[in-house]
C-alpha cells in the first residue's frame, strides 16, 4: 500500500485532518485500532470554538452541526448561592457552539466515506518506521494480515496512549505533565438541560458542571475522588450530589433522569515537545492533554490539525517547507496558552484536599474579582471563545 500521509488514528483529529487534506486533493490512510461503534460510543466534548467550526466548513462536514448545534453566548459562573454570567458576545464578539465530539465524529466519518476515503478499522500492532528517513513507512496487522504502507508523511493522532508520541526518541523528547487529585464522574441523560447556558458551579463540595447537547440531552459532571469508579455512584446518589453543588435555585428546576453513559476521566496537564520528528507530526492529545474544565481539549486538536493541514498543503502544492518546519513551534505557542487557561480555571473552580482557609478565601477572591471586573472577564471570555490560530 502507498498514500501520501499516513495517520494513525480515526478519532477527530485524524478524521478532520483526513478530510481536510481530501479536499486539497491530498491522499491519505487513517489506521484506526478501534471499530466505528466503538469510537463513536465515547462521549467527550460538547463545546467547539469558532475556529473548530470553520475548519469544519473549510472540510465540507458542517451541514448538520449548523442544522442541529446550539449557539452560547455566554457562559454562567456560580459559586454556592451566588451567581454571575459572562457574555462572551458584549466582550469579544464571539460565541461557542454547543455539538457533541460523538457528533462531529460521526459527520467526519460519514464524509470519509461519501470521498471514497480509505479508513481502517480493527488495525492493531500499528508501527511507524524509518520516521527520520526520507521514506517512512507503517506497518499493522489487519484482518490477519501484516501490511506495509508506504508514505511522505505520518499523522500521529492516536490520542494520549497511542504509540506515535513514543516513536520519538527519549533524546530529542521532552514531556511536562501535571496530574489533578480528582477526576471528573461525567453521565449522560435524556433531559431537559437545567439551564439554557453551561453552569460551571464552585461549591463546598467540590466541582460540577451543567452542559447539554441538544434540549432533551444533558450532560452533567461533578467532581470526584480517583478513587471513585462509576459503579459507586447511582444515579439518585449522583443526582443528590450535583443538587447540592449548584445553586438551590437551579437544583429545584432540575430534571432528573435514567443516566446512558456514566464514566470518570481523570484530569491531567501534559504536553510533549516537540510535536514533529522528521517525517512525523503529533497532533491532538497524542500531544497534548488538558483537564476539560476549559472545554480546550477537542478545540487544541483543530488548531494542530489547522496548521499541520496547512504545511502539507504548502508543501505538496509549491514544496514550501517553511509551515512544516514551523509546525511545532507554531502549535505548541497556542497549545501552551490553553494549558495555562485549563489549569487556570481548574485552579479557580475545584476543591484541592490540601487546600487552607487561606487559599479558600484567595480562591473565592478570585471568583469575586471575576464577577467585579470587566476585564477579567474578557480575559476568560478570550481564551473560552478561543484564541486567534
Ligand atoms: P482521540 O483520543 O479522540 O482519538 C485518538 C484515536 O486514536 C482513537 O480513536 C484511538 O482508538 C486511536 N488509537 C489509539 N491508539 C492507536 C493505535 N495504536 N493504533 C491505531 N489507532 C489508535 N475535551 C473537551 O473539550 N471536553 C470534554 O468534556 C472532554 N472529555 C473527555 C473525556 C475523556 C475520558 C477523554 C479521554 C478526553 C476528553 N476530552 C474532552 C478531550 C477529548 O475530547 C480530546 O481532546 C479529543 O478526543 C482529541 O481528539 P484526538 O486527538 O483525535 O484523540
Ligand atoms: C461537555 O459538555 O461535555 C463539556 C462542556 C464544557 C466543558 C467540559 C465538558 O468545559
Amino acid at each position: 500500500m502507498r498514500t501520501q500521509v499516513a495517520i494513525i488514528g480515526g478519532g477527530p483529529s485524524g478524521l478532520l485532518l483526513s478530510q481536510l487534506l481530501h479536499e486539497k486533493g491530498i491522499d491519505t490512510v487513517v489506521l484506526e485500532r478501534r471499530t466505528r461503534d466503538y469510537v463513536l460510543g465515547r462521549i467527550r466534548a460538547g463545546i467547539l470554538e469558532a475556529g473548530f467550526v470553520n475548519l469544519m466548513k473549510e472540510a465540507g462536514v458542517a451541514a448538520r452541526m449548523e442544522a442541529e448545534s446550539f449557539t452560547h453566548d455566554g457562559t454562567i459562573i456560580a459559586y454556592g448561592e451566588e451567581q454571575f454570567g459572562i457574555n462572551f458576545k458584549s466582550l469579544t464578539d464571539e460565541s461557542v457552539v454547543v455539538y457533541g465530539q460523538t457528533e462531529v465524529t460521526r459527520d467526519l466519518y460519514d464524509a470519509r466515506d461519501a470521498a471514497g476515503g480509505v479508513v481502517l478499522h480493527e488495525c492493531s500492532g500499528v508501527t511507524p518506521h524509518d520516521l527520520d528517513t526520507d521514506k517512512p513507512f507503517v506497518t499493522f496487522l489487519h484482518d490477519g494480515k501484516v501490511v506495509r504502507l508506504d508514505c511522505d508523511y505520518v499523522a500521529g493522532c492516536d490520542g494520549f496512549h497511542g504509540p506515535s508520541r513514543q516513536a520519538i526518541p527519549l533524546t530529542v523528547r521532552r514531556e511536562y505533565e501535571k496530574t489533578y487529585p480528582f477526576g471528573w464522574l461525567g453521565i449522560l441523560s435524556e433531559t431537559p438541560p437545567v439551564n439554557d447556558e453551561l453552569i460551571y458551579s464552585s461549591s463546598d463540595r467540590g466541582f460540577a458542571l451543567c452542559s447539554m447537547r441538544n434540549d432533551n440531552l444533558s450532560r452533567y459532571y461533578i467532581q470526584c475522588s480517583l478513587s471513585d469508579s462509576p459503579d459507586d455512584w447511582s444515579d439518585d446518589m449522583f443526582w443528590d450530589e450535583l443538587m447540592r453543588r449548584i445553586p438551590s435555585a437551579a437544583a429545584e428546576s432540575l430534571v432528573t433522569g435514567a443516566s446512558i453513559e456514566k464514566s470518570i476521566a481523570p484530569l491531567r496537564s501534559f504536553v510533549t515537545e516537540p510535536m514533529r520528528w522528521g517525517r512525523l507530526f503529533l497532533c491532538g492529545d497524542a500531544a497534548h492533554i488538558v483537564p476539560p474544565t476549559g472545554a480546550k481539549g477537542l478545540n487544541t486538536a483543530a488548531s494542530d490539525v489547522h496548521y499541520l493541514y496547512h504545511a502539507l498543503t504548502a508543501f505538496y502544492d509549491g514544496g514550501d517547507t517553511e509551515g512544516i518546519d514551523r509546525y511545532s513551534e507554531k502549535a505548541l505557542s497556542r497549545i501552551w496558552k490553553t494549558e495555562r487557561f485549563s489549569w487556570w480555571m481548574t485552579n479557580l473552580l475545584h476543591r484541592f484536599p490540601e487546600q487552607t482557609e487561606f487559599d479558600l478565601r484567595i480562591q473565592r477572591a478570585e471568583i469575586e474579582f471575576l464577577r467585579s471586573s470587566e476585564a477579567a472577564q474578557r480575559a476568560l471570555a478570550e481564551n473560552y471563545v478561543g484564541l486567534p490560530y
